[in-house]
């Protein structure tokens, strides 16, 4: 089952934008099916705990910050390829030079409130699912 499954987030910008339907609408037309799915707000220290490789980044702060401003979706999503597809789907980090159609060039607001997270290692994706979700969650 290795490489079929990613792990995301749909971040405070798109959540309190009314986003979430569309942005789940586009990971379901896509072909990921979604495994475990909740709303959650995060306190700064637990966000920065889940950016914790970011740390010796300067924006950490700010980031921490801004994911624990608001509610956010984490979601764990399966297809084959989970991972590079949904990188694609999700577009580039900076929507300025994400692709047309990504869900980063419709939805996000600036390269740190951009819209969703996606996984970028089958290794960060369980690690980064773990944080949110027990097994009683995931079906
Ligand atoms: P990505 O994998 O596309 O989410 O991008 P990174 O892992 O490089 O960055 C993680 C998060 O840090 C981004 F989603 C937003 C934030 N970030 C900034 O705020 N400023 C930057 O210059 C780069 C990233």
């Amino acid at each position: 089952m290795a490489g079929n499954r990613t792990f995301t987030m749909i971040k405070p910008d798109a959540v309190s934008a009314g986003n979430t339907g569309a942005i789940t609408k586009m990971i379901e037309e896509a072909g990921f099916r979604i495994v475990a799915m909740k709303k959650v707000k995060l306190s700064a220290e637990l966000a920065g705990k889940f950016y914790e490789i970011h740390k010796a980044r300067p924006f950490y702060g700010e980031l921490c910050a801004y994911m624990s401003s608001g509610a956010i979706v984490p979601m764990i999503l399966e297809k084959e390829n989970a991972v590079e597809d949904f990188r694609k789907l999700i577009g580039a980090t900076d929507p300025a030079k994400a692709a047309p159609g990504t869900i980063r060039a419709l939805f996000a607001k600036s390269i740190d409130a951009n819209a969703i997270h996606g996984s970028d290692s089958d290794e960060n994706a369980a690690i980064e699912g773990n944080f949110f979700f027990s097994q009683f969650e995931r079906f």
